[in-house]
Order: C-alpha cells, then structure tokens, then sequence
C-alpha cells in the first residue's frame, strides 16, 4: 500500500502498490463518535432529578458508600444523604454544581443522624466543601452515622441544577 488519501466526506481511498484501490466508507463511524460520551456531564437537571428520591428529609436519607453521587436539585425538594464512618478517619465531602446562574446556587450542610448541624459551606463558586480533620471544621467525627444536605441557595424553592457529591477519607483535588 503507498498511499492514503481522502476522497471525500466519510470516504477513504487506500492505493495498493499494485494499481488496484480500495475504498472505506467512514461516514457512519463519524455519526457514531459524534454521540455524548457516557461520562459527560449532564445538560438537563431534570433527567437527574430522579435519580435518588425520595430523600427529601433526615428520616429519608439515602444512604451512599464513599465516592462520587451524581444528582439534582430540582426546585421542589432538599436531598438527604447518609454515611458511617469509624471514628478514626478524616472525611471529606464536596459538592461541585454549575454557576451559570445565581439562582441554581446550591449549598451543603452535614448533620447528625440526631439532626444536629455540624458544618455549613455556603459559598457561591460552584464547589463547596466540608472537612472533617484533626484541625479542620471541628475535628474527626466520631464512629456513627451522619446526614448530609443539599439545597438550593437560602432553601431557594427555585433552585434547578445538576451537582456531583463526592464522599471520602481523602483530601479532593483542588
Ligand atoms: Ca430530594
Ligand atoms: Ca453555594
């Protein structure tokens, strides 16, 4: 084979050395690689909105191992998530959302299964994060259960916006 050459929208034409050609029809591959990758982020709050309710209050929370929960806040309701943790660990919980508009500004409290708040991270920058460290937002948590919030920006009823949780005994990337 000599030579490669386009001929064309979605075509190709390989010259053998022999004179004789052969030619590929990539059109319908390009139409395949032009689908949304499985781990883009998703465009529209709603298609998530389902993903987890009912977890709309303490008593509800949908209990998640450590790792990344991908939802959303869709106007009407709170979501509630519960984790264990050993006493010994340090733990980390971030939230990260789109800013494109003031109003979706979500928020993240966590709380004790009694209902106690523990830590508020309320900022506007599209990522919010709590640390429970030896030195950081009122030291490691004692072995139990514990609830974490996510609401719209000053319980907003209007707040519309897809987010990731990440849950873990490490430190996130910046
Ligand atoms: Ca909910
Ligand atoms: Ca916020």
């Amino acid at each position: 084979m000599s030579l490669a050459k386009r001929a064309g929208a979605g075509l190709a034409v390989l010259v053998f050395a022999g004179g004789c050609s052969l030619v590929l029809d990539f059109s319908e591959l390009e139409t395949t690689v032009d689908a949304t990758p499985p781990d883009a982020p998703v465009a529209d709050a709603a298609l998530q909105c389902p993903a987890s309710e009912p977890n709309d209050d303490l008593a509800t929370a949908q209990p998640i191992v450590f790792g990344v929960t991908e939802a959303a806040i869709c106007g009407d309701n709170d979501d509630f998530y519960a984790f264990m943790t050993n006493g010994t660990d340090e733990i980390f919980i971030a939230l990260t959302y789109s800013t494109a508009a003031i109003a979706n500004d979500l928020d993240l409290e966590l709380y004790s299964q009694a209902g106690e708040l523990l830590n508020v991270a309320s900022g506007i920058e599209g990522r919010e994060l709590v640390a429970r460290t030896a030195t950081q937002g009122g030291g490691i948590l004692v072995a139990g259960t514990y609830v974490i919030r996510v609401y719209g920006r000053s319980g907003s009823t209007a707040a519309n916006n897809d987010y990731q949780l990440s849950v873990g005994t490490t430190a996130p990337a910046p």
